[in-house]
């Protein structure tokens, strides 16, 4: 099945050329060359990205790879400028980062719904003729030309914004978690893979508090590799302040399937071993007093939870507060 998210577009982009200014004379009775009236020409269109909190995707852009904004229009006679280019507006989800391709530097990052960020810049119009007039020269025979287009490869990347990632494996039970804690309404189910694009959800915290969670699809061993859906989720977590790591009460080996999943994202990016980060012990209503007992030795900090039975969910919202502030 092909997902329809979309995390990472590339776009070639121009914009549009500035119009030239043109050389122009007056036209007046008795007068072989009335006094210059060339007009300046347009600016030509920009590319401009700006946010909007509705989307959740970069797939609008996927298909449009080359997009080019307007010339500017040239100037004309009577000093009248020409119509300016219009600009391309690209509509991007928030958490969206541009980089310049060929130089892989960031050239901004989309954070607000609104915001606006222009990528390449519109040509300045040429003046026209009428502003060359001078003491020593009453009739300038020149104008200038409009500015060129600018071409510009960039990438766009979307990271998902949340305070708290859900990281574990396929079926640890994280959209049930974000089900519970949340208003969000993920797909649950009992096969692996169910979850295939993050899901949001924000959780409400004692009166008038709240913080974001994300849902991502399960990793797996090898994910750094692209096995699994493949490392495009592990981006995600970058933006994450926090880690809530889920390791499900009845797996084989939680202790193993948690290095796992610290490994995964070492090698994604060892930066992401200096999160703060939680672990919590999922489905903990399906095993009996004494495996709890144990598991609790093996992960003495851990927050043993079930999101059937809401046990110790508060502590869980709690824990995730102290370490988000
Ligand atoms: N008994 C019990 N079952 C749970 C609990 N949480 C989740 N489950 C079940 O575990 C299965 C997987 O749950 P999901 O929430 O879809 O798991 P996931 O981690 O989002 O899975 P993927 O999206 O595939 O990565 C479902 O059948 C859930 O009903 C729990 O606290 N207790
Ligand atoms: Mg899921």
């Amino acid at each position: 099945m092909k997902s329809p998210f979309v995390d990472h577009v590339v776009l070639y982009l121009t914009s549009g050329k500035g119009g030239d200014g043109v050389v122009s004379w007056r036209r007046e009775k008795f007068v072989d060359k009335g006094g210059p009236d060339g007009g300046d020409g347009g600016k030509g269109g920009s590319i401009i990205a700006k946010g909007n909190a509705q989307l959740w995707t970069l797939l609008d852009l996927k298909y449009r790879k080359f997009i080019k904004a307007e010339d500017g229009k040239n100037g004309e006679s009577g000093k009248r400028k020409g119509k300016s280019g219009k600009n391309e507006i690209l509509e991007v989800p928030l958490g969206t980062v541009i980089y310049d391709a060929d130089t892989q530097e960031t050239i901004g990052e989309i954070l607000e719904d609104q915001q606006e960020i222009i990528i390449v810049e519109g040509g300045k119009g040429g003046l026209g003729n009428w502003h060359f007039r001078s003491s020593t020269n009453q009739t300038p025979d020149f104008a200038q030309k409009g500015q060129p287009a600018q071409e510009k490869k960039v990438i766009l990347e979307l990271k998902v914004l949340a305070d708290v990632g859900l990281v574990g494996f396929p079926n640890a039970g994280k959209s049930t978690l974000l089900s519970v804690l949340t208003s969000a309404k993920p797909e649950i189910a009992d096969y692996p893979f169910t979850t295939l694009v993050p899901n949001l959800g924000i959780v409400k915290y004692k009166d008038f508090q709240s913080f974001a969670i994300a849902d991502i699809p399960g990793i797996i061993e090898g994910a750094h590799e692209g096995k699994g859906l493949g490392f495009q989720f592990l981006r995600h977590i970058e933006r994450n302040a926090v880690l809530l790591f889920l390791i499900p009460a009845n797996s084989d080996n939680p202790l193993k399937e948690l290095q796992i999943l610290k490994n995964e994202l070492h090698q994604y990016n060892q930066a992401l071993d200096f999160k703060a980060s939680l672990v919590a012990i999922s489905k903990c209503d399906l095993i009996g007093n004494q495996d709890i007992k144990k598991l609790k030795k093996l992960f003495p900090d851990a927050v043993f939870i079930s999101a059937v039975t809401q046990q110790n969910i508060e502590e869980l919202k709690d824990r995730l507060w102290q370490l988000l502030n």
